[in-house]
């Protein structure tokens, strides 16, 4: 007998100025095709679509929004009880980057009045558009400002798919463990320190272990310890479950492990 999957009934939408690429990128996850023509979603368009994720059937419901002003009354009746949201942005217009402030003030104001709080909701931030020239917002400023808020951050594209499935997963997985977790979403566990993200950027992007810990060729034994020391006790699991504070961990880990045996 076959087993019965437990089904999980979950409300994402996805939030940014007109014409970012939201619709596409849902259509991109939700139907595999690219449309290059410019359809202005009105008001707003609502899709269901189902994912296998773990022992779950996710029966995602996309409510997927208009950017434009001319359509706020229409949007904010449908912020309430959202578990996660899309806030996407162009990579090759620095307005809609600056305007993702004001997004998040919407959803806040409107959560505000049905008493529920932005605190147990998912968000990843599309910074979209990746396969045009001309890119204006600087991949690493998005990612510290999205990490900043405690948001994962993709880099996308709707055109050739990149980065579009490992969003998705991002999210739908963040949302099934609050889940799991009895409803709530540990905010303050995903939410990285000025001092964190440093240590996590470094850690990803150095060329070489001695960078990553912050050190010069040719250091000490006990500088290499200090070192991995303090940047260990900054980036311990225990405090942060954030995936990029997990994978800096990991890193560092590595980093220090190959150095040792430069003393062995
Ligand atoms: N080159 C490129 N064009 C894209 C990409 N994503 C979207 N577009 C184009 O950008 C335009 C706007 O895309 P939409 O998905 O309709 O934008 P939207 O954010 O839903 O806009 P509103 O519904 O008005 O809020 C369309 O012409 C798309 O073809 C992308 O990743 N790369
Ligand atoms: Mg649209």
């Amino acid at each position: 007998m076959s087993k019965v999957k437990k089904s999980l009934r979950i409300k994402v939408i996805s939030i940014g100025n007109s014409e970012v690429g939201k619709s596409c990128i849902i259509k991109r996850y939700c139907e595999k095709r690219f449309v290059a023509k410019y359809l202005q979603t009105i008001g707003i368009d609502y899709g269901v679509t189902k994912v296998n994720l773990n022992n779950l059937e996710l029966k995602v419901n996309i409510f997927d929004m208009s950017g434009h002003a001319l359509f706020d009354q229409i949007r904010n009746e449908f912020y309430k009880d959202t578990q996660g949201a899309i806030l996407v942005f162009d990579v090759t217009d620095k307005k809609s980057f600056e305007s993702l402030e004001n997004w998040i003030g919407e959803i806040k104001q409107e959560l505000k009045t049905n008493s529920e709080s932005i605190e147990n909701i998912a968000f990843v931030v599309c910074g979209n558009k990746i396969d045009r020239g001309k890119r204006v917002v600087d991949e690493g400023d998005a990612r510290i400002w999205a990490l900043s808020k405690g948001f994962h951050y993709f880099e996308t594209s709707a055109s050739s798919g990149a980065g579009i499935n490992e969003m998705f997963e991002t999210l739908l997985t963040e949302i099934v463990s609050t889940f799991e977790n009895g409803g709530k979403i540990k905010q303050t566990n995903t939410i990285l320190s000025k001092d964190q993200i440093e240590a996590i950027q470094r850690l990803k992007n150095s060329k070489d272990n001695f960078e990553r810990l912050g050190l010069k060729m040719g250091c000490s034994k006990e500088e290499i310890n200090n070192s991995f020391r303090r940047l260990a006790k900054l980036l311990h699991p225990d405090k942060n479950i954030h995936p990029d504070s997990t994978e800096a961990f990991k890193i560092l880990m590595n980093a220090k492990t190959d150095l040792m045996r430069n003393f062995s």
